[in-house]
């Protein structure tokens, strides 16, 4: 039996209800140790979309890296997401973002996520649940405001109205 380890995925949804989305992804996940808070957080990147709800969790699990990303596809695939404009809205993203003692690096699968680190919708809600990863001298404070990163507090206690 592989030995479990600490994995941390970054969920997103900026399409249709996006509260719904994240609640049955996570729902959905086993080996569930943590979850952050839910954050409004402004699109970085791609054409003008709305706004992103944000969280991080933490799973214990013995999966390895390939099976976590396909973990994330199937999450992807039950929120009916279809791959149309590059970074463009969806209804939900999931990404491996670090798994304790793994650094890879292939074409379809890089952890640590190549862009956690320069994240405010990362690190901000990964901050719930291991300061310890956050780089050196990261203001969670400022980058909120620079980044307009807003917390909404915790998932369960979110109604379904951010529909967009
Ligand atoms: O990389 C994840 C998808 N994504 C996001 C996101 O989850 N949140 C915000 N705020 N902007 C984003 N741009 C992309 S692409």
């Amino acid at each position: 039996m592989p030995k479990r380890r600490q994995v941390f995925l970054g969920l997103g949804s900026n399409l249709g209800d996006r509260v719904g989305f994240l609640r049955d992804a996570v729902a959905g996940l086993a080996d569930l140790a943590g979850v952050s808070d839910v954050y409004e957080t402004a699109a970085v990147g791609g054409p003008e979309q709305g706004n992103y709800l944000n969280l991080v969790v933490e799973l214990h699990t013995a999966l390895s890296a390939r099976q976590l990303l396909g973990l994330c596809r199937e999450l992807e695939g039950a929120a009916q997401r279809v791959r149309t404009v590059r970074w463009g809205a969806r209804t939900l993203d999931v990404d491996v973002l670090w798994i304790d003692g793994e650094n890879i690096n292939e074409t379809d699968l890089i952890v640590p996520h190549p862009r956690m680190f320069e994240r405010s919708f990362v690190l901000v809600p990964l901050r719930d649940l291991a300061p310890e990863l956050l780089p050196d001298g990261f203001d969670a404070d400022t980058a909120s405001r620079v980044d307009q990163v807003v917390c909404l507090g915790r998932l369960e206690a979110q109604s379904p109205r951010s529909t967009v």
